[in-house]
């Protein structure tokens, strides 16, 4: 009798095992695979956090999940990306908001000249912004995370390091930094950082205005020989998702991109920080590119000339309907408390 049944429950066990071994939909059930698409070079940290994104997704839903990059725009291109996902030619996407700056205006208030002092600051206080108020402008899409560039500064191929020096000169930026080039009398043009590489070489710009790790990333110390320091404003992204492609997803898979949001943001952050550093010391060491400090009194008077930018967007965002000192006041507040430790 007991051996009948340790008989039996062995059969049953070994039916079970073999069940999910060979049981032919679970032995062949194939993963689920997403398209993921961004718009600039694969050596960009954009596309690095990207990288890192995929294989924590693949390696925490053990293959379930198979992920599938295009970088360089090959999928969607900079400023196609949110239709793109929307309509579902891309699973996911990577954008920066600053390239439209009336469609993202709530997020785009982290590059106004609030202080933000790195990208690990700037990324975490932007998805406590994206989570406090959900903008409108999400509405349609899944946001897997948000993260910002380190501060700006100006790379160029001329000296820049008097207002004088920068009254008239072609430089490259969007959104809220472009917004600064323009209080500082530069002749700002605007275009995404994929279409940069290629003003600079035909010199339709003499330089461009964004955080330093492009200097090695895009070889911009071959061509740009000076750098302004001015750590102001950072670029702000996000990583979307098609709804469709989202609601599809296993709760556990779900669960496992949700749990990396705030994740995701900080280890971009701290990438980007160490990134941007190492490609100063590159930039000066291989290229003999001229990194220069303002002196304090300058700096002051650079700064002074930003004051009406903020009082600007406070004044757009509220004839938009939006609560503009609150958000002003949050990004100060959350910067503050990602900044000390
Ligand atoms: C950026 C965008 C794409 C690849 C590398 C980058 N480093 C800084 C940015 C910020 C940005 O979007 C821009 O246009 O300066």
């Amino acid at each position: 009798m007991g051996k009948k049944i340790v008989l039996l429950v062995a059969v049953m066990f070994a039916a079970s095992v073999m069940g999910i071994v060979c049981h032919p939909t679970a032995a062949v059930a194939a993963p689920i695979e997403l398209n993921y698409a961004n718009f600039p070079p694969a050596p960009t940290f954009p596309c690095v956090q990207m990288e890192r994104w995929k294989e924590e997704v693949e390696k925490r839903t053990q293959g379930a999940v198979v992920i599938k990059t295009f970088p360089g725009g090959t999928l969607l291109k900079a400023k196609a990306m949110m239709d793109g996902v929307v309509a579902g030619q891309a699973d996911i996407g990577c954008l920066c908001m600053a390239y439209q700056p009336g469609r993202f205006m709530l997020t785009n208030a982290t590059s106004l000249p609030l202080g933000i002092p790195s990208s690990q600051v700037g990324s975490l206080a932007l998805w406590d912004l994206y989570k406090k108020y959900k903008p409108e402008a999400f509405a349609k899409v899944k946001v897997l995370t948000m993260f910002t560039t380190a501060p700006a500064n100006i790379m160029s191929k001329v000296p820049a390091q008097t207002l004088e020096q920068i009254k008239g000169l072609d430089l490259r930026a969007s959104g809220g930094a472009a917004q600064i080039l323009k209080a500082w009398g530069a002749n700002q043009v605007g275009m995404p950082m994929s279409a940069t590489p290629e003003a600079l070489q035909k010199g339709v710009v003499q330089g461009l205005f964004s955080s330093l790790e492009v200097m090695k990333d895009l070889k911009f110390a071959e061509i740009c020989k000076h750098v302004t320091m001015t750590d102001t404003v950072i670029y702000p992204f996000a990583v979307v998702m098609n709804m469709e492609s989202w609601k599809k997803l296993p709760p556990k898979v779900q669960k496992v991109m949700e749990e990396l949001g705030e994740e995701q943001a900080k280890w971009t952050g701290i990438y980007m920080d160490n990134h941007a550093k190492d490609a100063v010391a590159w930039s000066k060491e291989k290229h003999k590119v001229d990194f220069y400090q303002l002196a304090d009194e300058e700096l002051a008077k650079w700064n002074l000339l930003l004051a009406p930018i903020t009082e600007k967007w406070m004044a757009d965002a509220k004839k938009k309907g939006l609560p503009a000192k609150a958000i002003v006041d949050d990004i100060k507040a959350f910067t503050k408390k990602h900044a000390t430790p």
